[in-house]
């Protein structure tokens, strides 16, 4: 039994490298390269490797990308006064920081900021450019366009955190600094600034769908592994059929929780946990700010948080005293 209880892939089919349907027409692009099969990409996926598309929008989406990276990498090694060691050294701390506050719209000089606005706009161009080539490739297949649209949704937290929020707020100094540690802190400092976004139910939501989609991922994942035995993997006529790894699969889930999903609703259940996750998310962050401006005490008002009794004689807070430390 043991050897069924399979968690890496351990068949590798080999045959002749298939190019993919044929193409024509104006979205056809350029297909590039013949296919070559590699044993260890065999291990994780499908040992075939390319034919890839690149074409306009995917060498320009490349281009773009790699502009703006390079945007990033020069201003964070010129921020250690070009040293190589210490750039590797420091490079998880370093940033390319957004315009001061102060800086409100107005286009920055390039070293207070005006790298970051630049960097900001190559990376966001490459994103865009990105998601057209994920369109377009998928109506070249004839497929729906589900993928590009759960993109989308990832875009848009994207822009709502470096563009539309701030331009809302009238500053780029609103938006995350580009950086490893950097945006972290600049994350912690934001929940912090708006009285923390635990109390944000947008937050709360977006955690919601974040955690369901491991929750799904690996109830899916499990399942169709657990199946595998049957052939659940290799996507036979399941679904109409009894006594199949669709079936089985499906009276594992009706038989411990009394209700299961069938094969085309649990991938409607996970494109939806997964859009939703950074859907509902860009909404918190949109609403930041602009229209609330401490998620806490918008808790207590609407009873989301208890307001404490005022058990205890009222204390002065010390930082308004005068000549407290401003
Ligand atoms: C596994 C697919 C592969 C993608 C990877 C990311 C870059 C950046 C650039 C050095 C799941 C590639 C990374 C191209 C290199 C420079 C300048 C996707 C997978 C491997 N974050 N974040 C990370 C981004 C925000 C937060 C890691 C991007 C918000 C927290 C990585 C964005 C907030 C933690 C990263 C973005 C936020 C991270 C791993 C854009 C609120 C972590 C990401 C464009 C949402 C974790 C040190 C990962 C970490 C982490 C990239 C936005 C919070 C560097 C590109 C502003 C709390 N973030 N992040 O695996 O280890 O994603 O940080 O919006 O703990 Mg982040
Ligand atoms: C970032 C979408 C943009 C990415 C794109 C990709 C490239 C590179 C390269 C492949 C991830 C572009 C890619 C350029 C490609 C290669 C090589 C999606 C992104 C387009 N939080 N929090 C969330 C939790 C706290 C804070 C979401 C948990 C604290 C802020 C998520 C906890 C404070 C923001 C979530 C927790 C705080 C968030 C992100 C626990 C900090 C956001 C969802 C247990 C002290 C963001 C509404 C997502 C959001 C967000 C989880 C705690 C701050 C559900 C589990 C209280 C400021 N938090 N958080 O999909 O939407 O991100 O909030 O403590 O902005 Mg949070």
């Amino acid at each position: 039994m043991a050897e069924y209880q399979n968690i890496f892939t351990r068949v590798q089919v080999l045959a002749p490298a298939y190019p993919g349907a044929p193409m024509s027409g104006a979205v056809s692009g350029r297909r590039v390269g013949r296919g070559r099969f590699s044993y260890w990409a065999g291990k994780l996926g499908d040992a075939q490797l390319g034919p890839i598309y690149l074409g306009w929008t995917g060498l320009t989406s490349l281009l773009f990308g790699f502009i703006a990276f390079e945007i990033i990498g020069l201003n964070m090694f010129a921020s250690v006064n070009w040293d190589p060691i210490q750039f590797v050294r420091q490079l998880p701390w370093l940033a390319l920081e957004p315009p001061a506050p102060a800086n409100g719209l107005h286009i920055p000089r390039l070293n207070e900021g005006g790298w970051w606005l630049m960097a900001g706009f190559f990376l966001t161009t490459s994103v865009l450019l990105w998601w057209v080539r994920m369109y377009r490739r998928a109506r070249a297949l004839g497929m729906g366009t589900h993928v590009a649209w759960a993109f989308a949704s990832a875009i848009w937290l994207f822009l709502v955190l470096g563009i539309i929020r701030p331009v809302f707020m009238g500053s780029f100094g609103e938006a995350v600094p580009f950086g490893i540690f950097p945006h972290l802190d600049w994350t912690a400092a934001f929940s912090i600034r708006y009285g923390n976004l635990f109390y944000c139910p947008f937050h709360m939501l977006s955690i919601v769908f974040l955690y369901g989609s491991t929750l799904l991922f690996a109830m899916h994942g499990a399942t169709i592994l657990a199946v595998s035995r049957f052939g659940g993997d290799r996507e036979l006529e399941h679904i109409a059929d009894r006594g199949t790894a669709a079936e089985r699969a499906a009276l594992f889930w009706r038989w411990t929780m009394g209700f299961n999903a069938t094969f085309e609703s649990l991938h409607r259940w996970a494109w939806w946990f997964a859009v939703l996750c950074p859907l509902v998310g860009g909404i918190g962050i949109l609403l930041t700010g602009t229209v609330v401006d401490n998620w806490y005490l918008w808790a207590v008002k609407h009873g989301v948080a208890p307001s404490y009794p005022a058990v205890f004689p009222h204390v002065v807070d010390p930082s308004t005293l005068p000549g407290a430390q401003r």
